[in-house]
Order: C-alpha cells, then sequence, then structure tokens
C-alpha cells in the first residue's frame, strides 16, 4: 500500500491568501528548492501578515539546477502555494507571497554559467541585506562529511579560488559578496545555514572562512571576526513532488506548478546572533535560542537517523515509501529500538523535551498518509549524511558499552544500497557526490568482509576513532551477511 492509494479529497481544507508584495528585501536565500518554499518562506509569510512589517522580503536564487522553477515563479511574481496536510482528512492551502526576487546562477541548458550573476552579487550586497538563508544541501557547502574540511581540490572550488569574482558555489558567492560589503564599508549580513548539518553555522562559517583564505587571508580574517553565523535547527517533511502530488492538488482545484506539499508540522530553532537585526520570528512560533546544538543532535540523530534506516533497509527491499515502511510492525519496532536504546542515550536532552514523546510524535509523523516520500530521495547523498546521522553517535553508544544493532544494520544497508541494485537485483542510480568512489569498491572487493573494511577505511565519511573499532566492524560485517541470507521480516524480528 502507498500513500497515495489511500489519498482522497480531504474533507477539510482551508485556504489562506498571501499577504501583499512589499517591494522590500531583507533577506537573500540560496538553494531555492522544495524545503525552502515550504519553511523559512512560509515563517516569512506568516511573520508578514501577523506584523505588517514590510522589511523581509526574499530574494531567492538557485545556483545549480531547476531554473525551470524560477521561471515558473516569475511567471507568478514570485507567488506559489503550499498543502500543508495533517493526513488525508485535513490540509491547509497557503499561498506564499513573500518571495519577491527570484535568480539563476546555475549553467543553463546551453551551458552557460552565471545568468543573473551580477543581479545576485549585488542584492547580495545591498544595505538592506541584513540575512543570507541558506538550503543548498549538505554537498553545496564543500565540506568533507566527516570533519567538515573544505574539499580544495573540488572543480567549482578551485574554479571559485581562481575566479573570486564569478563564484558558483555557495561559499564563494558568500565570500565575493563579504568582500564588496567590507571594501563598501557595509556591516555584514548574518548567514544562517538552513541545512541538516551538525553545527550547521560552524560548518559554513568555516566554508567561507576557509575558501576566502586561499585568496585573502585579511578578508577571512575580517570574516572571522565581524559576520555572524548563526546555527539553526530545520524541521519540516517536504519531499520531492510527484506527478501523483500534482494531480492530487488538482483535484483541490489548484494548478500551480511551483506548489509544494508538506506536513502540517513545522519547527525552527534558530541561535540568536544577528547584529545586524532579524525578523521577530518568535512571534510566529520560531525558538530563539542561546545554544541550538542539544536541538540539532535530538533532531539529526532521532528524526534523519530513523529516515536513513527506513531508506537503506526499505529501498533494498522494494519498499517505496517511508508511510509504507511504518505501515509494518517489524520497521515501526526497529525505530523505538534505534531510537529509544541507541539514539536517545547519547543526547543531551533540549529543556522541555520528552525523548519518549519525541519518538512516538516522530512515528506518528512518518505515518502521515499524505506525503508520497520516497525511501529513494532519503537515500541520496549518504556520504554527507551518516556521520551525524549515524556515525557519531555510534562512536559515543561504543564508549559507553551500548547497543549499536540498528546502526550496524542501517550502515551495512548503506554499503549494500551504493552497489546500485536492491536484494531482488533491481537496478537503481545511486545519487551521491561520492558515488563513483563507492562503487569502484564495489567493483575492487567482490566479498563482504573486504568490502565492509574499504567502506569503513573512507576517511571522508567514517571518523577513523569508529573505523578502528573492531567491535563496529564485526557488527556491520555480520549485518552485511544477513542482509544477504535473511529476508526482511527475519532481520526485522530480532527488534520486535
Ligand atoms: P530540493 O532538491 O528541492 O532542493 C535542493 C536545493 O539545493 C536546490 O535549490 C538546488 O539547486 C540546491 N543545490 C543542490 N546542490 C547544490 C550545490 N552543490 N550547490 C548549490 N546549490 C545546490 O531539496 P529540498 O527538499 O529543498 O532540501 C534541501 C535541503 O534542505 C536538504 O538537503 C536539507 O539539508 C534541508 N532540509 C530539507 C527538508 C525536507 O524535508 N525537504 C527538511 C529539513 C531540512
Ligand atoms: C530527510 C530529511 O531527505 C532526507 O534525508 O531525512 O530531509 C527530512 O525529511 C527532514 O530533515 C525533516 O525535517
Amino acid at each position: 500500500m502507498t500513500a497515495h492509494s489511500k489519498a482522497t479529497v480531504p474533507a477539510d481544507i482551508r485556504h489562506l491568501p498571501a499577504a501583499e508584495r512589499s517591494g522590500h528585501i531583507g533577506v537573500v536565500h540560496l538553494g531555492l528548492g522544495a524545503f525552502h518554499r515550504a519553511h523559512q518562506a512560509v515563517y516569512l509569510e506568516r511573520f508578514r501578515q501577523h506584523s505588517g512589517d514590510p522589511q523581509w522580503g526574499i530574494c531567492s536564487a538557485n545556483l545549480r539546477s531547476n531554473h525551470a522553477l524560477v521561471d515558473q515563479l516569475r511567471a507568478t511574481d514570485g507567488r506559489y502555494h503550499v498543502a500543508e496536510y495533517t493526513d488525508s482528512s485535513r490540509v491547509l492551502v497557503r499561498e506564499v507571497g513573500t518571495i519577491e526576487e527570484v535568480l539563476f546562477t546555475g549553467q543553463d541548458d546551453s551551458g552557460i554559467w552565471g545568468r543573473d550573476l551580477d543581479q545576485l552579487l549585488h542584492r547580495l550586497a545591498h544595505p538592506d541585506t541584513r540575512i543570507v538563508t541558506l538550503t543548498v544541501t549538505e554537498k553545496g557547502y564543500f565540506l568533507n562529511p566527516a570533519d567538515g574540511a573544505l574539499l580544495t581540490e573540488h572543480a567549482l572550488i578551485r574554479h571559485d579560488m581562481t575566479h573570486p569574482e564569478q563564484p558558483r558555489t555557495a561559499p564563494g558567492l558568500l565570500v565575493a559578496a563579504l568582500a564588496a560589503r567590507r571594501a563598501a564599508g557595509v556591516a555584514p549580513f548574518a548567514v544562517l545555514s538552513c541545512d541538516n548539518m551538525p553545527a550547521n553555522g560552524e560548518r559554513a562559517q568555516g566554508a567561507v572562512v576557509r575558501l576566502a583564505a586561499q585568496t585573502d587571508p585579511e578578508l577571512a580574517q575580517w570574516i572571522e571576526q565581524q559576520v555572524a553565523f548563526p546555527s539553526s535547527m530545520v524541521d519540516r517533511i517536504v519531499p520531492a513532488m510527484t506527478a501523483a502530488d500534482f494531480e492530487r492538488l488538482s483535484s483541490l482545484r489548484l494548478d500551480d506548478p511551483s506548489a509544494v506539499i508538506g506536513e502540517a508540522f513545522a519547527q525552527w530553532v534558530i541561535e540568536d546572533r544577528f547584529p545586524a537585526g532579524r525578523p521577530q520570528w518568535e512571534s510566529v512560533g520560531v525558538e530563539m535560542v542561546p545554544d541550538v546544538a542539544p536541538f540539532e543532535t535530538m533532531k539529526l540523530r532521532m528524526l534523519n537517523g530513523s529516515h536513513s534506516l527506513l531508506a537503506y533497509l526499505g529501498a533494498l527491499h522494494g519498499v517505496e515509501t517511508v508511510y509504507d515502511a511504518v505501515c509494518q510492525p517489524g520497521f515501526r519496532a526497529l525505530l523505538r529500538h534505534y531510537m529509544g536504546a541507541e539514539a536517545a542515550p547519547t543526547l543531551d536532552v533540549p529543556a522541555g523535551v520528552d525523548l519518549t514523546h519525541y519518538c512516538e510524535d516522530l512515528l506518528q509523523r512518518f505515518a502521515n498518509d499524505s506525503l508520497q516520500h520516497r525511501l529513494h530521495q532519503i537515500a541520496m547523498d549518504g556520504s554527507q549524511k551518516l556521520p551525524q546521522r549515524w556515525l557519531y553517535g555510534a562512536l559515543e553508544q561504543l564508549a559507553a558499552g551500548r547497543s549499536i544493532r540498528a546502526t550496524a544494520l542501517g550502515v551495512a544497508a548503506w554499503m549494500r544500497y551504493t552497489r546500485g541494485t536492491d536484494l531482488q537485483g533491481q537496478p537503481f542510480a545511486i545519487s551521491d557526490p561520492m558515488a563513483e568512489t563507492l562503487q569502484d569498491l564495489h567493483r575492487t572487493h567482490q566479498d563482504g568482509p573486504s568490502l565492509v573494511r574499504a567502506f569503513l577505511a573512507l576517511e571522508a565519511v567514517v571518523p577513523p576513532a569508529l573505523a578502528r573499532q573492531e567491535v563496529f566492524r564485526a557488527a556491520v560485517q555480520q549485518a552485511f551477511q544477513d542482509l544477504e541470507t535473511q529476508s526482511l521480516d527475519e532481520l526485522l524480528a530480532a527488534f520486535l
């Protein structure tokens, strides 16, 4: 059963129109994807409606893919809809109008880069721009996933080192914009990463400062001292749109090619460090806190760690969506074990949070029958996701002599997944910046134990302190073998 096979027109449909355009831009966003449209833009829409404060319109840019979306949004003056589903019986259809300008600086169909680059650099350097938000995915920071070192050998980073005035990456754009502001005596904007990375503010700062240091050490020092990079924890499940999703929206009489579907739940916890000012986000439910780390780690290990478990194990067994997986008692038992016994004990619990409730709430959110969250989507970019979701937690579990059973199964399933075929032999494409390296390992290591060793030796992904642990290696190796010899029911029965 998939979620859409149950989809009916909800009994409870509410519509909310957008606020008037203000013509003011105070925020530049890099990474105009599904999540930005359903999270940061929605919070600013709600803030504008609530406060009437016109200052915080958004200029949103795509640096890499999807100029079709940019063109679509230009045609509607930036307006689009977000369908927020509680479940299949209840939806809020919200029109969003806070995106006042849309730009594209990537490579177009004819191979030409930087269509709107001058305009984006101008917008970033403008004194009215006080915050730059980012959702460029983990790989968009060009950092080594395990330790956060800048990938100075990456072709695009090399390009930005040699052509700093024509940047192609998010860190390159931020360096160019901050250099322009410094030269013009304009105070810097704050950089707010909204990607699922640990200490995402610090990681964003690391990328920008290290890139600047390659060409202009003084600028790098100025950025380090003058620019705020607050961290944030972002949460709302917003799957990539499918043809079935657009059909579903049509049945609500909503024909908007830029629309997105997400869950009704949303959370945003932000480190309160905005020297140039910020919207009164707390008036629309954003939690402004001095330290985001406990929220971030909790969300990455509990929610995202569970997602990745479902993704690799489920996709290998032909399960299509998160909903399809959590309908099975075995997967729910696996997640309860993983969250309760392997993730929760590693957490510094944020004030006011009960982890047992958090776990049950997550299971309920995953069981939202209106979301088509494909496991192959979550499985993308595993090399960038594993350290923060599982591997740092596993180190802590091992140090305390606690269980890593589910984590080892997840890691083994990730390794097997990157072969590019499921357990029935069905092929699929691997989308990961390290795909070539991973697939080379599959070609050169034919037997399980040597493949597992080779994967664990990937220092870019696996912290060496973890790779050295024999207990971990043995558990992953056993799980890798179990994947080939046991049925899904048998694997999951161990957690029931
Ligand atoms: P998406 O696929 O709709 O959009 C991805 C965006 O990232 C696009 O704007 C794309 O151009 C940009 N991008 C990808 N690689 C890039 C690169 N190397 N350099 C510059 N830009 C690059 O994905 P979506 O759903 O918007 O998610 C984006 C990120 O948002 C996720 O990776 C995650 O970190 C964060 N996020 C997503 C959530 C979701 O449920 N979709 C929830 C919480 C966080
Ligand atoms: C997912 C997340 O794609 C993934 O890897 O785990 O994007 C997840 O949906 C969000 O973080 C929920 O806030």
